[in-house]
C-alpha cells in the first residue's frame, strides 16, 4: 500500500514539474553569406551573440563563404531539421524562389535580415530588417555635393569625374546603392560617372579595380564605394600612384566601419555613410513576437548617420564595430 501511494505521489510531483518546466527552446537556423568585410564579421556577431544569450532559442548557424549554393544547401538541411524558424541575408536577390517554397510547405517561418530576395519571391517570407540601401546611395551623393561645394570645387559647369566601385554583383546594397547614387548625381548635368566597376565588397578586389581605373584614367577626383571595405583597398591604390586619397581623390564609402573612421581621421577618406551590422537584438525581437503570435510589419527599419571630418574622431572611441 504505502509502496503504491509512494508510486503516486512521485508521479504527481512529476507531472506538476513537467508541467511547469520551461518550453523546449525555438530552434533557428541563421544562414549568413560569408565573411567578406568587417561589416559581415559584425553582423555575425551580433546576430550569434543576441540568440545565444537567450535560452529559450538554440541557433544553429551556416556561413555560406559567399557561395549561393552553399547557402541554399543550407536552407535545405534547416527545413529537413524542421527548425521552428529561419533567419537569412540573401547573396543576390534572384535565385531563392524554389526554396523558398520548400519553407513554406514545410510551414517554417522565414525572416529575411540585411539582403533581401527579389520583389517576385518576398510573399514567402514574412519581414526584412535592416537599411535603406537606396537612401544610403542618395546620402552619398547628397554629402558629395554639399563637400564639393563647400570646397569650391562644383561651379556646376566644369566636369567632376567620378568612379563608382560596386558592391557584389546582383545583391540588393550593390543595385540599390548605386540607383541611390544615381538618383543625386542626375541632378548634376556636370557630373560624369566614368567608370563603375564591381570590387565585390573585398578590400582585395576593390585595390585592384581602383588600380586599373587609375591607370586608364588621371583625371579622377571622386570615387563612391559601395562598402569601406572596398574604399580602403582603394585607397592602398591611390597611395601607390602617388596621389593624396581624401585630398586629390575625395572618397566616399558607406558602412561606417572602425578602418573607415580611422581613415578619415588620418585625412585619407572623406565620408562614410553609417549601414548598422549590429542587427542581432532586432532579429531576436521579431522571432520572439513571430513565436508569441504576433503580427511583424513588413519592414523593420535600421537608423543610421553620416560620419566625415566634423564628427568622426568624436565618435570612434564608441563605436562597436
Ligand atoms: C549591407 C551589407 C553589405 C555591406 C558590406 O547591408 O549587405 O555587405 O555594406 C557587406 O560591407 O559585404
Amino acid at each position: 500500500m504505502k509502496k503504491a501511494l509512494f508510486v503516486l505521489t512521485s508521479v504527481m510531483a512529476l507531472s506538476a514539474v513537467t508541467a511547469f518546466a520551461a518550453p523546449k527552446p525555438w530552434v533557428v537556423g541563421f544562414s549568413q553569406i560569408g565573411s567578406e568585410s568587417e561589416w559581415r564579421t559584425a553582423d555575425t556577431i551580433s546576430v550569434q551573440n543576441a540568440f545565444n544569450d537567450d535560452p529559450s532559442f538554440t541557433l544553429i548557424y551556416s556561413d555560406a563563404q559567399q557561395k549561393q549554393e552553399n547557402q541554399i544547401k543550407a536552407l535545405r538541411t534547416f527545413i529537413a531539421r524542421k527548425v521552428n524558424c529561419i533567419v537569412f541575408t540573401a547573396l543576390v536577390e534572384t535565385g531563392y524562389g524554389p526554396v523558398l517554397q520548400e519553407a513554406a510547405k514545410a510551414k517554417i517561418p522565414v525572416i529575411m535580415i540585411d539582403r533581401d530576395v527579389q520583389a517576385s519571391d518576398r510573399a514567402l517570407r514574412l519581414t526584412i530588417m535592416g537599411s535603406d540601401f537606396v537612401k544610403e546611395g542618395e546620402k552619398a551623393g547628397t554629402w558629395l555635393a554639399d563637400y564639393l561645394k563647400k570646397q569650391g570645387l562644383d561651379d556646376g559647369k566644369k566636369a567632376i569625374n567620378i568612379v563608382e566601385l560596386q558592391g557584389t554583383t546582383g545583391s540588393a546594397p550593390a543595385i540599390d546603392r548605386k540607383t541611390g547614387f544615381a538618383n543625386i548625381l542626375k541632378q548634376h548635368a556636370n557630373w560624369q560617372l566614368t567608370r563603375s566597376q564591381t570590387g565585390n565588397f573585398t578590400t582585395s578586389e576593390g585595390k585592384a579595380v581602383m588600380e586599373a581605373f587609375l591607370k586608364a584614367d588621371k583625371g579622377i577626383q571622386v570615387l563612391y564605394a559601395h562598402n569601406d571595405g572596398m574604399a580602403l583597398g582603394a585607397i592602398q591604390a591611390i597611395k601607390e600612384a602617388g596621389l593624396k586619397p581624401g585630398k586629390d581623390i575625395i572618397v566616399v564609402g558607406v558602412d561606417a566601419v572602425k578602418g573607415a573612421f580611422e581613415a578619415i581621421v588620418a585625412g585619407e577618406m572623406n565620408a562614410t555613410i553609417e549601414c548598422s551590422p549590429l542587427l542581432g537584438p532586432q532579429a531576436v525581437q521579431a522571432v520572439t513576437d513571430l513565436r508569441d503570435g504576433k503580427k511583424l510589419p513588413a519592414r523593420i527599419w535600421t537608423i543610421e548617420g553620416i560620419f566625415d571630418a566634423t564628427n568622426a574622431a568624436a565618435a570612434l572611441p564608441s563605436r562597436q564595430y
